[in-house]
């Protein structure tokens, strides 16, 4: 649930099967993936920036560290959402997936519209049928959740669409847009609230945090698989 998602903010390396990244290298935005004497190959998010556990109300607005290509101006605010803080200045990387059911469903155009419209970035999208290993490292923070194998098998029933999208506070503003992990809680006007019943068959995934958007993009993209671009709206969308 969306709680849970908060309490597991952190940037713990990973270690991954080699077939599942067929570039043996890749380093963007902080991961870096290596190979280890045994084969393996290694994640590694060196970017701190991300939103921990709160502790006391004062983390309930936080202040990422700078990115290279944030916003010029010095002046940092924040709106508070109820489980995540959104940076107004911040541009971040989300990974959003379309799951087996919203594929098998036909929803995949309505569901990147939602993202389109609201003025992210696209910078990655493929059809993907995903692999157990890969499934379970995704999820590896559930891996004690009694659902989990029930998950595993879900997600890799059928192909998913893989998103990378960017934008200002993107992270905590599509986790919005996606609605509450349980989809009759969901509220209207949300793709889960609006296009699904069941938490088992919620049709999207978002990351629940910055430094996971980062975690998430680099083990489902190969490097070249994702583009940076300027879209022509862009004056439009920014002052
Ligand atoms: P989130 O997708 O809203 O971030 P998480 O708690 O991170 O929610 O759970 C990941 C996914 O695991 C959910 O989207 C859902 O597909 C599945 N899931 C979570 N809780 C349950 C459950 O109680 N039963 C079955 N599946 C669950
Ligand atoms: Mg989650």
């Amino acid at each position: 649930m969306e709680m849970e998602a908060l309490a597991v903010f952190g940037g713990s390396p990973c270690a991954l099967s080699s077939s599942l990244l067929r570039s043996p290298t890749a380093d963007r935005n902080g991961c870096r993936l290596s190979y280890t004497s045994s084969h393996k190959l290694i994640l590694r998010t060196t970017h701190h920036n991300h939103l921990s556990a709160f502790q006391t109300q004062s983390h309930l607005f936080s202040n990422y560290p700078s990115r290279p290509h944030a916003h010029k101006n010095t002046h940092k605010s924040h709106i508070f959402l109820p489980h995540l803080v959104a940076s107004t200045e911040e541009v971040e990387e989300t990974y959003i997936m379309v799951k087996p059911d919203g594929v098998q469903r036909g929803l995949v155009g309505e569901i990147i519209s939602r993202f389109e419209k609201k003025g992210f970035k696209l910078t990655g999208l493929k059809l993907f049928q995903c692999p157990k290993e890969l499934a379970e490292e995704h999820y590896k923070d559930l891996k004690s959740k009694s659902f989990f194998t029930k998950l595993i098998d879900y997600i890799t029933s059928g192909p998913v669409v893989c998103m990378a999208w960017e934008g200002i506070g993107v992270v905590a503003s599509a986790r919005k847009l996606i609605g509450a992990t349980n989809p009759l809680q969901a509220e209207p006007g949300t793709i889960r609230g609006d296009l699904a019943v069941q938490t088992g068959r919620n049709v999207v995934h978002g990351s629940d945090s910055p430094e996971n958007g980062k975690r998430e993009i680099a083990l489902w993209f190969k490097e070249d698989e994702v583009c940076q671009w300027t879209p022509a709206q862009a004056p439009w969308l920014r002052e």
